[in-house]
Order: C-alpha cells, then structure tokens, then sequence
C-alpha cells in the first residue's frame, strides 16, 4: 500500500508541496494538468514539468487523477476514434514517466456534484453535502449555477466549463443512451485503450459514479457491484481496473463496501477512502473520516484491503473544511492529513495483528 495526496499543481492549489511532504506516510501526489482541454494529449514537456515539481520534495507523481474522457467517446459518436488515439498518446507519454495508474470515470456530463458545497455542521466545521429532496427540485442549469457559485473561485475537478456550455445538446444527445449502450462504448474504448496502457505499464482504474445511482435520467453504469463485474469482465486485462472510492460507492446504503472491497482487491489499482453519514432520506454529508462519525465502515473495508493483498496506492478522499481553511471544496489540508493519519493506524493495526497471529502460531 501507498499513501497518496490529491494535488491541484502549482498556482492551483491551496496547498503546497513542502506541506503535503510533512504529513507522515505520504509517498507521492496524486495529480493532473487540469487546464488541458479534455480532448486534448498530455505533452511530455507538460509532463515533465509537474514530474519534477514533486521529486523536488521527494514525492512521486505514479498516479494521475483524471485524464478525463470526450463525451464523444462516452456518446459513441464517429468522432470518438480521434479523440481514443489522443488519449493513448496522453498514456504513452505518461508512461515515460513512470506514471502507475491513470483513474478515470465515464459519468455522463457531470462528474460528482453535490447540493452544497459548504453546509454547516454541528460543530461548526463545513462539509459537502447532497440533499436529496433539494435535487429533486434544481435543473441540470441550476446545478452547474449552484456548483459554480460555490465554489469560492477554485475550479471543480470533473467541471470542464467546455463541456458545461454544452449542456442542452449533450443531454439531448443522452436522451437516446440506454445504460446497456453506455457500456458498449465504454468497453470499445478500454479495448482500444488497455493494450496501450498494458505496454506502458499503465493499470486503467474507472472512478466509480457519484452518486451511485442517475440522477436527471442520465444512464450511469458504475453504481454497484454487478456493474463493476460487468466492466471487468467486458475487458480481461490487467490494465481494465477499478478506483474503489468509498464515499462514491457509499452513496447508496445498499452496496456492502467490505464486500465490494473484499472480491475485487486484485483489480484496485487505487483506493479513495472517505465517510459519508446517512440521514435516511436519501440525503448524505460527507464526514470526518472516522468510523463513528459516520455510515461507511472505513476500517472494515480497510480489513478487506489489507487481508486480500492490496498493494495499490490509496489516498483520503474529501475532508469537511476545519479550523477556518480556506480551500477548494473537499479537498483542504487539514482534514484530509487528519485522514491520512486514520487510514495509517488501521493500516499499521491490520499489520500488528498479523504479526501477532503469526507469533502466535509459531507459539502452537
Ligand atoms: C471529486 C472527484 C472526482 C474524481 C473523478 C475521477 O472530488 O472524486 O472528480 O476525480 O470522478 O475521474
């Protein structure tokens, strides 16, 4: 297992480098060059350039997060072919260097999204929060209004303005999408994509969907765990994999996260861990990351991990905003450290107890 940090980049982030290398455990950065045009390739000189921003504080840049998909590619239209040889020349040149896993998600139009990016909790910490009512209520427009209004001028990963200009024609263009059909492009694309990526070293890892289940009658088709069997065995490489995030699966109180985690451990090249809290109507805040605090058992999927032989990269997933932080939402400093630390303990607990089981049987 490897610890990683999301990081924005350079001017990007309100966080430094120098601060994410003094938050123990942590081996490397998790990161992309958000302001290329999804579509378009990944230079080396780009590359290059974020690559030895990180070594000089000793952290590795192994995991991209995310070379983001065309919707051509997602719609199927003709045009998708240019853009899948575009992106096989962003992973060979990713390759290059080194880069380990490239995570990824083939949501329709929006990435995740929230009703609010900064709601109150009791203890006067903010967090990102889904209503499950209010949603009912907004038009897509008025999601992406509320997404960027709130966003306190940070950029959103995931909200490419491109493709948000867009939104009339491509949710027309969904309109005749069935979820069985979303799945044949997304397996014609990994068959064109994973051999490049098994060439280059490169393991492929789809970003589950968040939330879990379609929302404005968008098809979604990483909700659950038959729709990740389903795309594992669309492709049979090593490179087609899985991002197993907790907080997006967790959406659903239905999917059995340890279980999930537990079956799959061989294909999770990458792990985001984080809490959500359940208010039973379908309405979730996202939490700090401890087990108590909210419904995601993060040291029981933690357990799974470690038992099955995990021996990807992980990495905390979104913090609430503490002790005044001005950050881009979800993802502050000193939440995601604190988390960090959480996973860490049940990491090192999972390996003493080992130890001890094995002392033990050498004691027989
Ligand atoms: C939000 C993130 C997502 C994620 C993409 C992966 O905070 O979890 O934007 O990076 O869905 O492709």
């Amino acid at each position: 297992m490897q610890m990683t940090f999301r990081w924005y980049g350079e001017g990007n982030d309100s966080i430094t480098l120098k601060q994410i290398r003094q938050i123990p455990g942590v081996k490397g950065v998790v990161w992309a060059l958000h302001d290329v045009p999804v579509g378009e390739v990944w230079t080396v000189e780009r590359i290059e350039e974020v690559v030895n921003q990180a070594k000089a504080y000793g952290l590795n840049t192994e995991v991209v997060e995310s070379v983001n998909i065309h919707e051509d590619i997602k719609l199927g239209l003709p045009s998708r072919d240019q853009y899948i040889e575009a992106y096989k020349e962003t992973l060979r040149n990713l390759g290059k260097f080194g880069v380990k896993v490239v995570c990824y998600n083939f949501m329709p139009v929006f990435d995740w999204f929230r009703t609010d990016l900064f709601k109150e909790m009791e203890d006067g910490s903010t967090a990102l929060y889904f209503d499950a009512k209010k949603v009912l209520s907004l038009t897509p427009e008025e999601v992406v209004k509320n997404m960027e209004e709130n966003s306190k001028d940070f950029t959103l990963p995931g909200w490419e303005p491109e493709r948000l200009k867009d939104l009339k024609r491509l949710f027309d263009l969904y309109k005749n999408v069935s979820e069985a059909e979303l799945l044949e492009n997304l397996t014609y694309f990994l068959k064109e994509i994973c051999p490049v990526a098994e060439e280059n070293g490169i393991k492929m890892a789809i970003h589950p969907d968040d939330p879990p289940f379609s929302i404005f009658g968008l098809p979604r088709i990483v909700k659950n765990k038959q729709d990740i069997q389903n795309l594992l065995n669309a492709v049979d490489s090593p490179s087609n994999g899985l991002t197993f995030c907790s907080g997006s699966l967790g959406g659903n109180l239905n999917n059995d996260l340890v279980d999930i985690a537990k079956t799959f451990t061989s294909r999770i090249p990458f792990a985001h861990i984080r809490n959500v809290k359940h208010f039973g109507d379908g309405s979730f805040i996202e939490t700090s990351h401890r087990v108590e605090d909210g419904s995601v058992p993060i040291t029981g999927i933690i357990q799974a991990l470690y038992e099955n032989g995990f021996d990807g990269y992980i990495r905390p997933d979104h913090g609430r905003h503490i002790w005044d932080e001005v950050c881009r939402p979800g993802y502050g400093l000193y939440d995601r450290a604190l988390g960090v630390m959480y996973l860490l303990g049940a990491w090192d607990t999972q390996v003493l107890l080992k130890e001890q089981a094995g002392k033990t049987l050498q004691n027989v």
